[in-house]
């Protein structure tokens, strides 16, 4: 083998690694020690509503409110109240046996809240069942809130 195909192959060997890697990363987050807790809300819960959702659970408190109307590809602005405090809060918006893309929206902390400028997808079918999904990032867990909402 000539030495212009032993680089090549090495770094092809290289690329197999890191295509493997990448794959095998979500799976070995959650088998790293990283439990998932699924905080589920109240079902008349309003992010809508002035005071947002709130939920207690688990030693859990954690609030989101939606600080303008919910609408698709309009920017909206959202405020997180969670404690105890995480390292880290995201959101994204789902919908139940359909995949909306992805998109997710960091939440940056301004002293006991947090707030994200988000943007709900378009929905090809033009269903408006929405359901927000907070992630919120403490060491060894992370914690799921998932709100139901409806776009008008
Ligand atoms: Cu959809």
């Amino acid at each position: 083998m000539g030495r212009q195909e032993g680089l090549i192959m090495i770094g092809a060997q290289a690329a197999g690694i890191l295509g493997l890697t990448a794959l095998l990363l979500p799976l070995a987050v959650y088998a790293g020690g990283e439990q998932v807790l699924s905080l589920t809300p109240a079902v008349d819960c309003t992010p809508t509503s002035s005071a947002g959702c709130s939920m207690t659970q688990a030693g859990y408190r954690v609030t989101l409110r939606f600080d303008a109307p919910a609408r698709s590809l309009s920017p909206l602005p959202l405020t997180l109240v969670a404690i105890p405090v995480p390292q880290k809060a995201e959101v994204r918006f789902v919908m139940t046996g359909m995949d909306m893309g992805m998109n997710r929206f960091a939440f940056r902390r301004t002293g006991s809240e947090w707030h994200a400028r988000a943007m709900i997808p378009a929905c090809s079918s033009g269903r408006a069942d929405w359901i927000a999904v907070v992630c919120l990032s403490y060491p060894q867990r992370i914690v799921e809130m998932r709100v139901p909402f409806i776009t008008p």
